[in-house]
């Protein structure tokens, strides 16, 4: 059977993982999410492993949770849904996590597309929460990062509507920073990819956490939990190199410590 989910690397401090079920528009079935919390628990244990890129195939990035799968499920069922702690561990993934999206991003797969901390998509790519054409609502978040991500009236026309929006209406609503040809999605995710895993590791754990952290507080607290991390990162050598690297004029070599 071939497997559900590939996983590529670290290379140069990137690894990359790609949806593969593409019978099924890679829906997200509790297998492949079972995969998918998998190989975020090696990432993450993995010192050599500084970035994750998630894709899927040109045709589709995900096109939402499994249907089939989901209407064997009753509300007992639903209650005691092991998705659950599946889409709860990549909330709790602590690397940088750069999705990178063509063809259908919908329902539970664009809720998986909005856990990352970049989204880039090629020109074909169409963000949607359909789940009101099939009588249900987002469950995994979409509710609530839609809004976060693209303001309430955009939200509430994609979740009432179930319509799909453009890459291009996404790139403008701040959905996604970037749009490339469909056959460069990858490599360009792994650029970016790349480049912060060129970075201090602890600076950018921390600066993630305080910008991910910071939007569910209020700017007081924001800016107080900013000023912590910050004044951690003074007892790091990382810093220490950072900054004499700059004296020196020579490029700094950090070592996560
Ligand atoms: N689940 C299962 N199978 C799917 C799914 C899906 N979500 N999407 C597509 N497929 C399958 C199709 O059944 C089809 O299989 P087959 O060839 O055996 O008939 C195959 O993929 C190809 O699909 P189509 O023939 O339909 O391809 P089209 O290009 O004609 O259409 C679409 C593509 C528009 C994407 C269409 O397939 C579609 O509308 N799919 C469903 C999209 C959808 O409604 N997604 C939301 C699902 S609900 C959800 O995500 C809720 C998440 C809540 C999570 C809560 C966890 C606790």
């Amino acid at each position: 059977m071939p497997q559900i989910l590939l996983s590529e690397g670290p290379n140069n401090g990137v690894r990359l993982l790609t949806l593969n079920r593409p019978e099924a528009l890679n829906a997200l079935n509790t297998a492949l999410l079972e995969a998918l919390s998998e190989q975020l628990d090696i990432a993450e244990t993995d010192p050599e492993t500084r970035a994750l890129v998630i894709t899927g195939s040109e045709r589709a990035f995900a096109a939402g949770a499994d249907i089939n799968e989901m209407a064997s499920r009753d509300v007992v069922g639903m209650l005691e849904d092991p998705r659950v702690q599946h889409w709860a561990r990549i909330d709790r993934f602590v690397k940088p996590l750069i999705i990178a999206v063509n063809g259908f991003c919908l329902g539970g797969g664009c809720e998986l597309a909005m856990r990352g901390d970049i989204l880039i998509a090629g020109t074909n790519a169409q963000f949607g929460q359909p789940e009101i054409n099939l009588g249900i609502m987002p469950g995994a978040g979409g509710t609530q990062r839609l809004v976060r991500a693209v303001g309430q009236s955009l939200a509430m026309q994609m979740v009432l509507t179930g319509e799909a929006i453009s890459a291009q209406r996404a790139l403008a609503a701040g959905l996604i920073t970037e749009i490339c040809q469909p056959e460069l999605t990858i490599e360009r995710a792994m650029a970016i990819a790349t480049t912060i895993a060129s970075k201090g590791p602890l600076a950018v754990q921390l600066a993630r956490e305080s910008v991910r952290r910071g939007a569910d507080m209020d700017l007081a607290a924001g800016l107080r939990f900013e000023r912590h991390a910050f004044t951690i990162l003074a007892a790091t050598e990382d810093r220490r190199e950072g900054l004499n690297a700059f004296r020196n004029k020579r490029k700094p070599q950090f070592s996560g410590r």
